[in-house]
């Protein structure tokens, strides 16, 4: 079982350097929208995720597959990116769409988070609609455990911090002891405070009210289903495969 008082919370893809996450593992969560699009994509039977840091880089790797075997997806301030096959919209992930496909995704923050977080030992990405997946593997684990927030460009985000405090908050049966970090404390009384309410909170998130004119209405009500998948994206070799599969 993961021990809250070694666990730690970063809450933007800057907040923390490369060798911070050396040894440990790793939840990587962005629930608008990255993650949510991965867990959705996984569950509709995509064969991998291959997350890249920049446009250029997707492009370069696509140039090696063959065309019938990937799809580029992803975005760039929400939209969809010209020239590649979907968006990060997770409602775009449909089985006809994904099933049997590598998908080479870019998006502004979580597969930067996914890219930086390479050190560490093992590699997860997680939203609300894999919970128990997430919280299942983190029961296995005995080392020092790091969740990650995406954020936006630098900034919190309550969508992300949400997530990592219903981990918390389910970790630790909703009583969280007095020796953990204050990330840790942070993402729990977040929870803690908006659990029955947690479309409401996200909707009216910077980060929803930034995306309201550019991402179909479904996204947001989607994203905050619990545990509707059983997936887990980890991290093998630099690919992001489901474990659950
Ligand atoms: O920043 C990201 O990785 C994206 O998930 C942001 S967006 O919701 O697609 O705009």
């Amino acid at each position: 079982m993961a021990r809250l008082d070694y666990m730690d919370v970063y809450f933007s893809v800057q907040s923390f350097q490369e060798e911070d996450l050396r040894g440990k593992s790793a939840v990587i969560i962005d629930v608008l929208r990255a993650a949510s699009s991965m867990v959705t994509a996984f569950s509709n039977g995509a064969k991998k995720i291959i997350p890249v840091n920049a446009m250029e880089d997707a492009v370069k790797i696509a140039q090696t597959m063959d065309n019938k075997d990937y799809l580029l997806c992803g975005e760039q301030n929400g939209n969809k990116i010209i020239g590649f096959h979907l968006g990060n919209s997770p409602l775009e992930y449909t089985e006809d769409v994904v099933a049997d496909k590598t998908l080479i995704i870019n998006t502004t923050n979580g597969t930067k988070a996914i890219k930086k977080a390479s050190l560490a030992n093992r590699l997860y990405v997680g939203c609300f609609l894999n919970q128990q997946s997430i919280l299942n593997v983190l029961e296995e684990h005995d080392d020092d455990v790091v969740l990650i927030c995406s954020g936006w460009q630098g900034k919190t985000s309550i969508e992300d911090t949400l997530f990592a405090g219903a981990l918390i908050y389910n970790m630790c049966n909703g009583s969280l002891p007095k020796n953990t970090k204050d990330g840790v404390k942070i993402a729990f009384s977040l929870y803690e405070k908006f659990k029955n309410e947690l479309e409401e909170a996200i909707g009216s998130s910077d980060h929803a009210i930034r995306l309201k004119e550019l991402v179909p209405d479904g996204d947001i009500p989607f994203v905050c289903e619990v545990d509707k998948f059983d997936v887990l994206p980890g991290m093998k070799d630099g690919i992001l495969i489901n474990l659950n599969a």
